[in-house]
């Protein structure tokens, strides 16, 4: 675990320290800790990613911002069914190497403690499923993720390369209220007109960010330049033996297993 995270910049076995993350993430929808993976680390998970790029798979379509299926009762230009565009690709969990720094850091018990403080639950889980634990996305030049709210309450993820220029993660806190039923379809369609006003959250590699995306819409800008934009995502659940739908994978991996 030391040998990948910084623990005397982050030292996550703390609660103290665990406890000023969690008002950090209450208060902002968001928490970016830099310098959180060593250098050595990321380069080993770089240099691995780069071997792979024959394996990413880019599901090369459109989709709403609610991530469902367009409701055909309603007009395409209704903010429920407009369409944004996601070309970034991704590697799924089983193409991740076994001896990938990212898979001891996923797994480790000191880790997932400080992610259980810091979002104020319980226990995590892996994914029950071979694909959805641990992602690296790739995006270069003109890829991108469009704007989005995530089906899961929180996000972990870790950049691993910088484009030169553009891919700037832009956010719009609290603009639905999913258990609610409240969909903000004005200020939806504000975001989607470019009207609204947005939040950049910048960072660099090796930062830990953890992210309240369920509610807050989000997008990931489209890479400039020849440098590939690379991101470990951590997925997580706060049930054990939860797997994503045969649809659900298909979608996002082009297959189920
Ligand atoms: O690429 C990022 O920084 C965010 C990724 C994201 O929003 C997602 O995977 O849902
Ligand atoms: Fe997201």
């Amino acid at each position: 675990m030391s040998t990948h995270v910084d623990v005397a910049l982050h030292p996550i076995d703390d609660p103290k320290f665990a406890a000023r993350c969690k008002a950090t993430l209450d208060a902002n929808g968001a928490l970016v800790l830099e310098g959180f993976f060593r250098a050595e680390s990321i380069e080993k998970i770089v240099a691995q990613s780069a071997t792979q790029v024959d394996g990413v798979f880019y599901a090369g379509s459109t989709h709403n911002v609610y991530l469902t299926d367009a409701d055909e009762s309603l007009p395409p230009d209704h903010p429920f069914n407009r369409q944004v565009v996601s070309s970034k690709g991704l590697i799924a969990d089983d193409q991740v190497p076994q001896d990938s720094p990212l898979r001891e850091v996923y797994g480790s018990a000191i880790f997932q403690r400080f992610l259980c403080d810091v979002l104020g639950i319980d226990a995590i889980y892996p994914y029950a499923d071979s694909l959805s634990s641990i992602n690296v996305h790739f995006a270069d030049a003109g890829r991108e993720l469009g704007w989005h709210f995530d089906n899961s309450s929180f996000a972990v993820t870790m950049l691993l390369q910088k484009p030169e220029g553009g891919s700037r993660f832009e956010y719009v806190a609290n603009v639905r209220d999913a258990d609610a039923g409240e969909m903000g379809f004005d200020q939806v369609g504000s975001v989607l007109d470019g009207q609204a006003h947005v939040d950049v959250l910048d960072f660099e590699p090796g930062a830990l960010v953890l992210f309240r995306g369920r509610n807050s819409m989000h997008r990931v800008t489209p890479t400039e330049g020849d440098t590939t934009r690379l991101l470990a995502v951590f997925a997580y659940n706060d049930e054990p033996d939860v797997r994503l739908s045969d649809s659900a994978l298909t979608t996002f991996f082009g297959r189920t297993s």
